[in-house]
């Protein structure tokens, strides 16, 4: 590739500006949760990109879409790609920015007529946001062979809706066999979705790995009582219960270096003003970078629960939601990240990754890498998400010279 070959900024943004007005919110960000009709729309059109394209495209029985353009030589495919669908309170780019940049590099070559020595593909995962249905990252998972297609469409959503049956309905279940194109590399461009980046000025960001994360669901059991008629030493509320526990997780944050812990999910039934609540459902996200102390925190977190459902009364059960390592990248592709943006004449610096990302699960099968682009704010699953034109366009195209770099090797 001549070393002056560019992606078109222009037309990578207003691909940018296309997806993200499906299902966009009134306070400017994106609402497209797992496999709902926004999901749809939005899957919808990414296909109708790649085959305007001219792309092969294919889609396997969990719903990834994977767009190929074929190589000179047959075996396994330099892959880019990361998910389209949103958080509740999503913004334009997190997923969204490294699916249209992997369209946006496939574009710039065949417009140039420039034919890999490897195959080259996109591809948008499924339910990377585990927002609707868990695990996170659910579609890579599956690829990667984490995780059965049964099991997959067994997972239900809050409302008791069956994933495999939501996406027969949109219509993606798929009739490749997930994992059906062997991967040689894969790499992802993604917002930087904190404030690092930005905090030093700017410049792009060539991830090393990305922290472990452990997502818990708390089941609590109290017993329902009149909140005006039983004195309080005679009370079971797990609604007290799961705020004790929230705190104590957090309180847990300032003793393990690196933790991180928040609930962001609680569920009260039966959710009356005068009711000392029966059932509180709450959820947990915690995360580390090193796996050691997520686990010295997770059990720090089970003995307070035990001790607190035995001083009151109160049955609690756990059930994981996700639970992945911490994942480190492959030097030869992180040092090629570096190569690609001092090239283009970049400033890039090492971090690892606070958020889960679908390369979390691609660095299963193969040599794996991200390029992160700075958040302004440092704002993410938030409607208010921003990055630039100029910083898309600068990690599309050290996203270009990186992929194209470890077709032909
Ligand atoms: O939760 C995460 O880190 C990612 O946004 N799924
Ligand atoms: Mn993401
Ligand atoms: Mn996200």
């Amino acid at each position: 590739m001549s070393s002056n070959l560019r992606i078109d900024g222009a037309r990578l943004v207003s691909r940018l500006m296309a997806l993200s007005a499906i299902g966009a919110t009134p306070e400017g960000g994106c609402r497209r949760l797992a496999l709902s009709d926004e999901d749809k729309q939005g899957r919808d059109w990414l296909v109708g990109q790649l085959q305007a394209l001219g792309l092969d495209v294919k889609i396997d029985a969990i719903g990834n879409i994977v767009g190929i353009l074929k190589g000179r030589e047959d075996g396994p495919a330099v892959i880019m790609g990361s998910h389209i669908d949103t958080v509740g309170t999503g913004g334009r780019f997190d997923g969204a920015l490294g699916v249209v940049a992997g369209v946006e590099v496939l574009a710039t070559l065949r417009d140039a007529g420039l034919v890999p020595k490897r195959d080259m593909a996109v591809i948008a995962f499924t339910n990377e946001e585990g927002a609707r249905f868990h695990p996170d990252m659910l579609g890579s998972y599956v690829w990667a062979g984490g995780m059965s297609v049964a099991a997959a469409h067994a997972e239900l959503d809050a409302d008791g809706a069956v994933l495999g049956t939501e996406l027969r309905r949109i219509g993606y279940e798929g009739a490749e066999k997930p994992g059906f194109l062997p991967a040689h590399a894969y790499l992802e461009m993604h917002i930087e979705q904190g404030p690092v980046l930005e905090s030093e000025g700017g410049g792009l960001g060539a991830v090393t790995g990305i922290q472990a994360i452990c997502w818990l669901e708390l089941t609590l059991k109290g017993r329902p009582s009149h909140a005006g008629t039983t004195p309080m030493a005679y009370r079971k509320d797990p609604g007290l219960a799961a705020a004790r526990i929230n705190i104590f997780a957090n309180e847990v944050t300032k003793t393990i270096p690196g933790q991180l812990a928040n609930s962001g999910v609680i569920r009260v039934q039966p959710a009356n003003v005068n009711v000392v609540p029966e059932t509180v459902v709450m959820t947990l996200d915690l995360r580390n970078p090193l796996d050691a102390p997520l686990a010295e925190a997770e059990a720090t977190i089970r003995s307070f629960c035990a001790e607190l459902a035995e001083r009151d009364g109160i049955e609690i059960s756990f059930r994981d939601l996700a639970r992945f390592p911490a994942t480190p990248f492959a030097e030869e592709l992180i040092a090629g990240m570096e190569q690609s943006a001092a090239e283009l004449g970049l400033p890039i610096r090492r971090m690892i990754s606070g958020a889960g990302h679908d390369a979390q699960m691609m660095s299963r099968l193969c040599p794996t890498a991200m390029v992160f682009i700075p958040s302004i704010g440092g704002l993410s699953h938030n409607p208010a998400e921003f990055s630039t034109d100029e910083d898309m366009t600068a990690g599309a195209n050290v996203l270009l010279s990186a992929a194209w770099r470890v077709a032909n090797a």
